[in-house]
């Protein structure tokens, strides 16, 4: 069942099945195998993120001393992104009512210790499009508030599974990780070996990053 958590941010919990999870984390496997996960750095300060991150897609989101931006190459291997991973496809047509395809799948690989402080996500010039957030691994402390920085939080605990649509009226929400749990209890499936340490989690953010005029071929992207 879906909660309506603000207006325009949707919680699905539990999205995903295990047969999905173990699809979607054997996916995102191989792309990392294709582009390894890199170390962003804030801009100017060159402090290096916790979180790891890498991309899929025709454009991939990297941080470094020169700021924040989309680019169609890997920024240490230099070459294009792989696919996007065909489940999380899949759950962007079913959740994001939008009629274009995502054209950046960023991924958050987190260690245990690692956390993502509040920040809006506006990189993108179409704010028209959601964004869709798929999570993998150990469950983590998600906490959202409103488009100032200032105002009031609520947290929630996304689960492995869980899908999360940030759209509408919500689309430029303050937001973060405060820090993971710790799960004895995690299915095989929700361990994510070769992509995770032990107690790790992933977090897959589908987004559109040009504006989408409705009309004419998308550019970038394969016809099927
Ligand atoms: C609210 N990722 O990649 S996912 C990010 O769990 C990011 O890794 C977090 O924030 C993570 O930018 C949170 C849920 C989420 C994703 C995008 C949003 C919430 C959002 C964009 C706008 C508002
Ligand atoms: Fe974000």
């Amino acid at each position: 069942m879906a909660t309506e958590l603000a207006p325009g941010l949707i919680h699905h919990p539990g999205f995903l099945d295990p047969a999905a999870r173990q699809r979607l984390a054997d996916e995102v496997a191989a792309g990392l195998d294709a582009a390894p996960p890199f170390v962003p750095r804030m801009p100017r300060t060159g402090k290096p993120f916790s979180v790891r991150m890498s991309n899929a897609g025709p454009l991939g989101w990297v941080s470094d001393r020169n700021g924040y931006r989309y680019q169609t190459m890997h920024p240490e291997t230099g070459r294009p992104w792989p696919a996007i991973p065909p489940t999380a496809l899949a759950a962007w047509t079913t959740l994001a009512g939008y009629p274009a395809p995502p054209e950046a799948c960023l991924i958050n690989l987190y260690d245990p210790a690692a956390r993502m402080g509040l920040h809006q996500d506006r990189d993108e010039a179409d704010f028209s499009a959601p964004v869709v957030s798929l999570s993998l691994g150990a469950p983590a402390l998600f906490r959202f508030g409103g488009l100032r920085r200032a105002d009031p939080t609520r947290s929630i605990r996304l689960l492995a599974g869980d899908a999360i649509v940030i759209g509408g009226a919500s689309r430029l929400i303050f937001h973060g990780v405060d820090r993971l749990y710790q799960a004895t209890d995690l299915l095989a499936e929700d361990r994510l070996p070769g992509v995770l340490p032990a107690g790790g989690r992933c977090n897959l953010t589908l987004r559109r990053v040009s504006a989408w005029t409705g009309r004419g071929v998308e550019p970038s992207l394969p016809i099927s």
